[in-house]
């Protein structure tokens, strides 16, 4: 039977530093997302946008114990995971569209709702700080740790993934981690691999490892694709570009393992920026990697 996938596009940037990743949904779907799903033998049914708080309208306390813009981040991922946690019971598999990273708290959130979830993280950065100790107050740089329930966000509802275990989480391609990020990281269950132990076993072995910490005991898995995983050369329009990331090769390879595992149950593309994009390439990458991770194959 083919797999439904329901594009749901969550246009917001309360979560970063820059403004533009809100433009990423529109972006994404130029530059042929339903196409290329189609090509990887899936239906798509996009469901269009997310109703996002506008900025004339945002809530004035916007540096808020330093997690800026929290209410509207709160806003838009309580939405968002009921529509992930609906999408799945009717049988589909969402696609969320960002946006900036902070929206994979509502997809973690909703995913996780009534299962248990592992989740494989793609990304430069950590998102493993909270509120205490992240050094921007950018709530893109904590959706880990906010579904984990860690620090300041132990007890907050609307951002803890019932069904998810720090044991089941795989963080892959690491490069720009923070003193405290590195610290929680180290001291949770998380497993973390950073791109020198790509470097050194390839990113087949080490996202086949990733895949078996966030399939092991669980339901399915959370695949949450940061464009700044891949190097700059490959991804310039994302908000913090860091060097030394995956190649084009690699990421594909990793997308082609993760629909080999069967597993996935949710997936997010986010962090594209279109402005700071060269003819909208990052947003074409970003259709591309998602045809693969639903299973689209050369021969
Ligand atoms: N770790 C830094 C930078 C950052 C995290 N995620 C992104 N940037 N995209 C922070 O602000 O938490
Ligand atoms: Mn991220
Ligand atoms: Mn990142």
């Amino acid at each position: 039977m083919e797999r439904n996938v329901r594009i749901l596009g969550a246009p917001t940037d309360y979560g970063a530093n820059r403004r533009g990743v809100d433009m990423g949904p529109s972006a994404i779907r130029y530059a042929g997302l339903t196409s290329q799903l189609e090509d990887a033998g899936v239906r798509p049914e996009d469901a269009g946008d997310l109703r996002v708080p506008h900025h004339a309208t945002r809530d004035a306390d916007a540096g808020a114990d330093n997690a800026k813009h929290i209410h509207e981040v709160e806003e838009v991922c309580t939405a968002l995971a009921d529509a992930v946690s609906s999408t799945i019971a009717e049988g589909a598999t969402p696609l969320a569209l960002g946006g900036d990273h902070s929206i994979a708290i509502g997809s973690m959130v909703g995913s996780a709702r009534d299962a248990d979830i592992g989740v494989v993280w793609f990304d430069a950065h950590g998102d493993f700080n909270t509120p205490g100790t992240s050094p921007s107050g950018n709530v893109h740089g904590m959706p880990l740790a906010a579904a984990l329930g860690i620090g300041d966000f132990e007890g907050v509802e609307w951002a803890n993934a019932a069904g998810l275990r720090e044991e089941n989480v795989a963080i892959v391609g690491l490069r720009d981690v923070d003193v405290n990020e590195t610290a929680a990281i180290h001291a949770s269950d998380v497993t973390a691999y950073t791109m020198s132990d790509i470097d050194e076993h390839g990113i087949t072995e080490i996202t086949q490892e990733a895949l078996d910490v966030a399939t092991s005991g669980t339901d399915g898995i959370h695949v949450s694709l940061d464009l700044d995983w891949l190097d700059p050369r490959e991804a310039p329009g994302v908000g913090t570009p860091v060097r030394g990331g995956a190649t084009y090769r690699e990421a594909h390879a990793a997308m082609e393992l993760v629909a080999e595992s069967g597993a996935m149950r949710s997936m997010e593309l986010v962090e594209v920026n279109p402005i700071l994009d060269q003819h909208n390439e990052t947003a074409a990458l970003a259709t591309e990697l998602a045809a693969s991770a639903f299973g689209k194959r050369i021969l």
